[in-house]
C-alpha cells in the first residue's frame, strides 16, 4: 500500500521546479506563471499543515497576482479569520518552496509535521479561488494535486476577489458559532453588503458612479453585486473584458491611474462626475475626477482613509457612545498633507511598514482602526469589544437612535478580513450620498502635495536596510545622510528609498511644495542610486 510518502513525491514529480529560488513576500509568491506550478504545489502541502496546526479550520489559497501583468501569476494563503497568513509560517513556505528534490520537499514537509506535533487526526481543510488569468486554471490543478496527496479535498470557490476568498474563509470558521460572519458563498457575500447599504441608502440617492474593473474579476462580481442593491445609484462598469486575457490590469486598473496619476486611455470623463477603479484582483481602489478645467484629481487611499475615519467618528459620537478610540494607520506612501489632516481632526495616525499585514496589525489596537495604503488597499477594523458596545448601546434620543443604526449597518457594509474594493466602493458612496458631497467636496478637505514614485533597478535590492517604519535607510552606510541633504534642498520635501517586496526593484518616493520640486527630488535621489 502506498503511504503519503509516496503520495507526494509522485503528485510532486508532476511539477518540477525551475532554477530558480523563490521567497513568500508581501503579497506571497509572485512572478511570471510559467515558474509557478512547483510553488503553488509546495505552497498547497503547506496549506494543509496550517489547517491542521489550526486544529483543522479552513484555511484559504489565492491564485492571483493583482495588478501585475498577465503573464504573470501568484499564490498566498489566507488563515482562518480571513487574516494574512502569520509571518513566522512564510519562511517554511520559502523553504518548501526552494527543495531541491521531490524527496526533499516531503522531507520537509514531513519535518513541519514532527515540528509542530501534527497528529494524522487531524483532517485538514483548504479551500481555493483564482483570478481571471490564463495561467490561473493549471495552477489551480497544481493547488489541488497537492492536497489530494495528503488526503484532502478542497473547496473550489472558481473565479472570486481575493476579499471574496477571504471572506468565504472567515464565514466557513465561524458558522454556527455566536461570531458568525456570514454566508460561505458569493450570494452570502452579496447579500451581507447589500443589506447593509441598501439599510444605509433608504432614501437617499447619489449620481452615477464609473468604475473601471481592470478587465479583472471585479467586473464580473461587481456586476452580480449590482443586482443586489437598490437604484440609490447606478454604477457605470467599464474595462470587464476578461476573456481576452492580454487586457488585464493594461492601461486601466488603480495601479494605472495611482501611478500615472491620469484617467485610463478609455475614460473620457465628464467634469465632476465619479470614477473609479479597481486592481486585477479587486483588494484596491482609488476614486478620481476631473475639475471644470478638465484637471484630473486623484482621490486615493489617503483621501478614502480620512473619508471613512471623520464619517466613523462623528457616526459614534452622534450614536452618544463615548471613550471610543478610533486610530488611523498608514504607510511611509501616505501623502504628507493626509497625515496632517487627520491630526486635526484630533485621530491618532500611526505609520508602519508597507504591506497590509503590518497595517491590519496595528489597527487592531484601536477600538475601530481604519487602515490605508496609499494605492488604495485598505479596510476599517472594528474590535470584538467595539462591536459588542455597538451593539448593546442603548441610545437616549431618535438622533442618537438613527446614528446608530448607521454606525450598525457601516460594520456590516465593511470587509474587515481585509481590504476588499468592492466593499470600499459602496462604503464611499454611502458616506458621499450621506454628506451629500461632489467629488470635489471631498478632495478639498485637504490638498495633496505633490510626489512622484520611481523605481530603480539595483544589483542587489537586500542590501538597502530600513529603519522608522521604512522612512530612513540604515544601509547602505551614508546613503541616508545624502537623500537628507537633497530633501534639505526643497520645500515641503520628504523623501525615501526602501526595497520592494513584491519586485527587484527599489521604490523611491519624494514629495514636495510643487510638481516640479517633487519630480526633480525623485530623480536626483534616484540617481544616488546608481
Ligand atoms: P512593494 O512592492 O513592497 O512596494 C507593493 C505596494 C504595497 C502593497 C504591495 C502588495 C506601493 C508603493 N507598494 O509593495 O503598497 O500593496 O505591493 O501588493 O504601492
Ligand atoms: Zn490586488
Amino acid at each position: 500500500m502506498s503511504s503519503t510518502k509516496d503520495f507526494v513525491i509522485a503528485a510532486s514529480s508532476a511539477y518540477p521546479k525551475a532554477d530558480q529560488t523563490f521567497q513568500y513576500g508581501t503579497a506571497g509568491f509572485r512572478m511570471k506563471a510559467d515558474l509557478l506550478p512547483s510553488v503553488v504545489f509546495r505552497v498547497g502541502l503547506l496549506a494543509a499543515l496550517r489547517s491542521r496546526f489550526k486544529g483543522g479550520q479552513y484555511v484559504g489559497v489565492m491564485i492571483t497576482a493583482s495588478h501585475n501583468p498577465p503573464a504573470d501569476n501568484g499564490v498566498k494563503l489566507v488563515d482562518p479569520m480571513g487574516e494574512m497568513l502569520e509571518s513566522s509560517w512564510e519562511a517554511y513556505g520559502t523553504k518548501l518552496a526552494n527543495a531541491a528534490s521531490d524527496e526533499e520537499v516531503y522531507e520537509y514537509y514531513s519535518q513541519l509535521e514532527k515540528d509542530f506535533n501534527l497528529k494524522p487526526d487531524v483532517q485538514a481543510q483548504v479551500v481555493v479561488g483564482c483570478d481571471t488569468r490564463e495561467s490561473s486554471p493549471a495552477l489551480v490543478d497544481a493547488l489541488v494535486a497537492a492536497v489530494n496527496a495528503v488526503g484532502v479535498k478542497p473547496s473550489d470557490y472558481g473565479i472570486v476577489t481575493t476579499p471574496q476568498l477571504h471572506y468565504f474563509v472567515r464565514c466557513l470558521n465561524t458558522q454556527g458559532t455566536d461570531h458568525a460572519y456570514g454566508e460561505p458563498s458569493p450570494e452570502g457575500y452579496f447579500q451581507k453588503l447589500s443589506t447593509a447599504y441598501n439599510q444605509l441608502m433608504a432614501g437617499k440617492s447619489n449620481s452615477p458612479v464609473t468604475v473601471d474593473c481592470a478587465n479583472g474579476v471585479g467586473g464580473p462580481q461587481l456586476r452580480l453585486l449590482t443586482k443586489y442593491l437598490n437604484d440609490s445609484v447606478s454604477v457605470v462598469i467599464t474595462n470587464d473584458d476578461t476573456q481576452t486575457f492580454s487586457k488585464l490590469n493594461s492601461q486601466c486598473g488603480a495601479d494605472y491611474v495611482k501611478t500615472n496619476q491620469r484617467l485610463p486611455p478609455s475614460t473620457t470623463a465628464q467634469p465632476l462626475a465619479r470614477y473609479a477603479s479597481l486592481d486585477g484582483d479587486a483588494d484596491r481602489i482609488v476614486y478620481y475626477y476631473t475639475d471644470s478645467s478638465n484637471v484630473f484629481h486623484l482621490l486615493d487611499g489617503d483621501k478614502i482613509a480620512t473619508l471613512a475615519a471623520s464619517f466613523i467618528v462623528d457616526l459614534v459620537r452622534a450614536s452618544g457612545i463615548t471613550d471610543f478610540k478610533l486610530g488611523v494607520v498608514q504607510t511611509a506612501y501616505a501623502n504628507g498633507n493626509s497625515t496632517k489632516y487627520i491630526e486635526k481632526l484630533g485621530l491618532p495616525v500611526v505609520c508602519t511598514p508597507t504591506g497590509v499585514k503590518h497595517l491590519h496589525h496595528a489597527a487592531l489596537a484601536y477600538d475601530c482602526g481604519v487602515y490605508f495604503e496609499a494605492n488604495g488597499h485598505g479596510t476599517v477594523l472594528f474590535s470584538t469589544e467595539a462591536l459588542r458596545r455597538i451593539s448593546v448601546h442603548e441610545p437616549n434620543t431618535p438622533a442618537e437612535k438613527t446614528a446608530l443604526t448607521s454606525l450598525q449597518a457601516v460594520t456590516e457594509l465593511i470587509n474587515q478580513t481585509v481590504g476588499d474594493a468592492l466593499s470600499d466602493l459602496l462604503l464611499v458612496e454611502v458616506i458621499l450620498a450621506y454628506k451629500a458631497w461632489s467629488p470635489d467636496q471631498w478632495d478639498s478637505c485637504y490638498t495633496d502635495l505633490p510626489n512622484k514614485l520611481e523605481k530603480a533597478e539595483v544589483a542587489d535590492r537586500n542590501k538597502y536596510k530600513t529603519t522608522d517604519a521604512e522612512r530612513k535607510l540604515t544601509e547602505p552606510e551614508g546613503l541616508q545622510d545624502q537623500i537628507d541633504a537633497l530633501v534639505g534642498k526643497y520645500r515641503s520635501a520628504r523623501s525615501f528609498v526602501r526595497p520592494s517586496g513584491t519586485e527587484n526593484v527599489v521604490r523611491v518616493y519624494a514629495e514636495a511644495a510643487t510638481k516640479g520640486e517633487a519630480e526633480e527630488l525623485a530623480q536626483k535621489v534616484k540617481a544616488l542610486l546608481k
